[in-house]
């Protein structure tokens, strides 16, 4: 009995030395997946650990070009869908000084004659506002925001 069992023992050890002999020459991809996985949760796991920049998302502002022509709307939209917190940059040429007037955010943009002017802001308020020209008393069009 204590034969067998020590002959049994030995092919045992021998089976497993033998397995692992044989399986070294193929575990090395393994291995080396095995490091590039755990390199790789090293790398992914570091930005958590690190202190979070804040993530300030700059949506990027809907254009609206506006021209006008002797008071009057020559191009531009004269409706414009937004939904609400959307950002909005208007950029406004007029051949004439005049003032235009965005009702309900009460936001006045100085127009000078044949100079570009810009006016952003973001769209907090749902509703439809219109956008008028002071000095030609002149609607030129209304922004619709949709609520969130
Ligand atoms: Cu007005």
């Amino acid at each position: 009995m204590p034969r067998s069992y020590s002959f049994e023992s030995r092919t045992n050890v021998i089976g497993v030395g033998a397995s692992w002999k044989a399986m070294r020459h193929q575990a090395w991809p393994f291995v080396l997946a095995g490091l590039a996985a755990l390199a790789g949760l090293f790398i992914s796991s570091k930005p958590s650990t690190a202190p979070q920049a804040p993530t300030v998302t700059v949506p990027t502002p809907k254009i609206v070009e506006l021209v006008i022509v002797g008071g009057k709307l020559q191009s531009g939209p004269r409706l414009i869908p937004l939904q609400q917190g959307e950002r909005v940059t208007f950029k406004v040429t007029s051949d004439r000084s005049d003032e235009m007037h965005l009702h309900g955010y009460d936001l006045h943009v100085r127009l000078q004659a044949h100079t570009p002017a810009t006016l952003s802001f973001t769209a907090d308020r749902s509703g439809r506002f219109d956008y008028e020209l002071h000095g030609a008393q002149v609607e030129l069009g209304a922004l619709e925001v949709q609520p969130r």
